[in-house]
């Protein structure tokens, strides 16, 4: 099995981390999609970070799609997501908050390194970095309430990996110190094995 992606990518970097916990072996191929474009459309045309590819050839792409493929092949003991409703429900919710924050700190990143200074549209810019926030506000609030932090669940891995990658790129448009909950939880298990062994790189 291979996963191709570089870990700067949260996206990327959520699936390694869970694999790593699910206890499913793995190669990882770092391409770029942007810098080895050519060859990481040999592995998958459309290049999107990450591709995995299973030991049959079937290449799966989206992280969420990914971990959904693994969550219901895992044990129990193995699982990430809880599977009573309500707390699924919870989960779902607050990786949803996180998914948005992270979608909206690439938009922001692509905008202000993809595109020339000339055709950058500060109106998008001042959109993309209001959703951003505004996703932060209720994703620290909700892990601040939050009761269950004891377990490397996927509200763990994907709060800590999404919030490295934003204090990375957007320190100065996301203040850390605003969000001390999100903090916390990412001081916590940046340092956990699994996490690194798959650095933000
Ligand atoms: N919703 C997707 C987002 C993946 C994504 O946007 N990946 C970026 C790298 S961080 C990518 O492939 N960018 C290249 C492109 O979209 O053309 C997921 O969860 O996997």
């Amino acid at each position: 099995m291979k996963l191709i992606g570089m870990m700067d990518s949260p996206y990327v970097r959520r699936v390694a981390v869970s694999l790593a916990l699910y206890g499913v072996e793995f190669e990882s191929q770092p391409l770029s999609v942007f810098s080895t474009f050519e060859a990481f459309s040999q592995q998958n045309p459309v290049v999107k970070a990450p591709t995995l590819v299973l030991d049959d050839g079937t290449a799966l792409m989206d992280s969420t799609l990914i971990l959904h493929y693994f969550e219901s092949l895992a044990d129990p003991a193995h699982k990430m997501l809880p599977q009573p409703p309500q707390a699924l429900a919870e989960d779902l919710r607050l990786l949803g908050l996180i998914l948005a924050a992270s979608e909206k700190a690439v938009q922001h990143v692509y905008e202000h390194h993809l595109r020339p200074a000339e055709k950058q549209h500060q109106p998008w810019t001042e959109r993309v970095t209001r959703q951003l926030l505004a996703a932060c506000r209720e994703w620290d609030r909700t892990l601040e309430k939050r009761q269950r932090h004891e377990k490397v669940d996927q509200v763990a891995i994907s709060s800590t990996v999404v919030w490295t990658f934003i204090q990375q790129m957007l320190p100065e448009v996301v203040a850390a110190t605003e969000f001390p909950a999100i903090q916390r939880l990412g001081d916590r298990f940046e340092s956990h094995a699994a996490f690194k062994r798959y650095p933000y790189a």
